[in-house]
């Protein structure tokens, strides 16, 4: 939401809790019943939405979207009488501002869960205030492996991390790609440093050598001295830990000072604003890995394709559209199944909250990134994980 907005969503939130208290006189559930039975709950969509990677902040939003509106539209919805409503808040890929959503969204009576954070750095710390509220959030796409490892039984991912999607890009640099000699660079962000850690490990270990390792800020948008010191190094790859709109222009910068190597890096890559940021001269030919296969493989890729063409004629899913869909749609099923057992008033409450924690705790589905299921820490069991590659301005698969 913008900053005039999320005043005026506080302000809101405010009124609402004091009403909820009052109603219920106990602090209850906040759901809202306008009445025969209809309740209205609220669903937290935490994301970038207007700094950092807005690309992917966006996705999230059209994909979290798709499932309410896919939710709403079902039996058990109808039956139980709970209508879903999104909730936007703005993080801007910022730690600080993403706890300030993460508190808003906390002092929402109404609130049965959060589908985000997109960064990693912001779903860490953001994970923690949602803890305290017992509201679950399942995040479609922070990587970085200690997000489950805090011991937050409220805490979720539908994506893999990158203790498997670093070991997988250095694995598929020196086999696929025949790499011999790289030199890694990271954001200082911790998806940056965790994905370019993991990566050297792996690739040191299978017999690469490291030319070199530095360190940007993902806010860098000069890389010209990095440039000519990797250029000094020859490398047969540079790999970048970090996202899009900084990687885009070191993949320019690079070509620019007259290195030949390909960029690779992880999913933060992959989205098509790389190529639009570094120009598709510059972009042809540089890696990135992602999370899971492509939609084009899945069963039900087809068919979210059609229904994002449809609600979306001028956009194409970006790398976390699909991950938003599913782990929207596990809060909003999960929060029906609560629902059945504390009724649907209730679900916002704490008993429902809980509910709603155990229910995704024990979901196990067909989801459209794959089957969806969570192993004790909350780490998705889908572990898959595609090399792409870019070909005449376009992302595909590497074949
Ligand atoms: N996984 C890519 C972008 C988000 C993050 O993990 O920080």
């Amino acid at each position: 939401m913008s900053m005039g907005k999320a005043k005026r969503y506080v302000a809101l939130v405010a009124v609402l809790a004091v009403v909820a208290l009052v109603v219920t006189g106990c602090g209850g559930s906040g759901a809202s019943t306008a009445g025969s039975g209809k309740v209205t709950v609220d669903i937290g969509i935490g994301a970038p939405l207007t700094q950092g990677a807005t690309a992917l902040g966006q996705g999230m939003v059209r994909g979290a979207t798709l499932a309410i509106d896919d939710v709403n539209a079902s039996a058990d919805a109808k039956k139980l009488g709970i209508t879903f409503v999104g909730i936007q808040g703005d993080d801007q890929g910022d730690p600080t501002k993403g706890v300030n959503v993460a508190n808003q969204f906390a002092s929402d009576p109404k609130l049965v869960g959060v589908m985000g954070h997109l960064n990693s750095g912001v779903s860490i710390p953001a994970s923690a205030v949602y803890q305290r509220a017992n509201i679950v959030m399942i995040s479609p796409a922070s990587t970085n492996p200690q997000l489950t490892q805090l011991g937050r039984k409220n805490v979720f991912r539908v994506c893999t991390t990158d203790a498997v999607q670093g070991p997988v890009a250095a694995d598929d640099a020196i086999t696929k790609l025949g790499k011999k000699a790289v030199y890694v660079v990271d954001d200082s962000t911790p998806y940056g440093v965790g994905l370019a850690d993991n990566f050297q490990a792996e690739f040191k270990t299978k017999g690469g050598t490291i030319l070199g390792r530095d360190k940007t800020s993902d806010k860098d948008t000069d890389f010209k001295a990095l440039v000519t010191k990797i250029k000094a190094t020859k490398p047969d790859l540079v790999y970048y830990g970090g996202i899009y709109n900084a990687g885009a222009l070191l993949a320019k910068q690079l070509k620019d000072g007259g290195v030949t190597a390909p960029l690779m890096g992880g999913d933060g890559l992959y989205d098509p604003q790389f190529v639009v940021l570094a120009g598709a001269a510059n972009a042809n030919g540089d890696y990135a890995t992602s999370v899971g296969l492509p939609l084009e493989q899945l069963p039900q890729g087809q068919s979210f394709l059609k229904e994002f063409s449809a609600k979306y004629p001028n956009d194409k899913p970006a790398a976390y559209d699909a991950y938003s869909y599913d782990a929207a749609k596990v809060i909003m099923e999960s929060a029906l199944v609560a629902a059945k057992s504390v009724g649907a008033s209730s679900v916002t409450g704490t008993s429902g909250r809980q509910a709603i924690i155990a229910a995704v705790a024990a979901f196990h589905g067909a989801g459209i990134t794959g089957d969806i299921a969570f192993d004790k820490n909350g780490d998705t069991t889908n572990k898959a994980i595609t090399l792409y590659t870019v070909t005449n301005g376009v992302w595909g698969p590497v074949k």
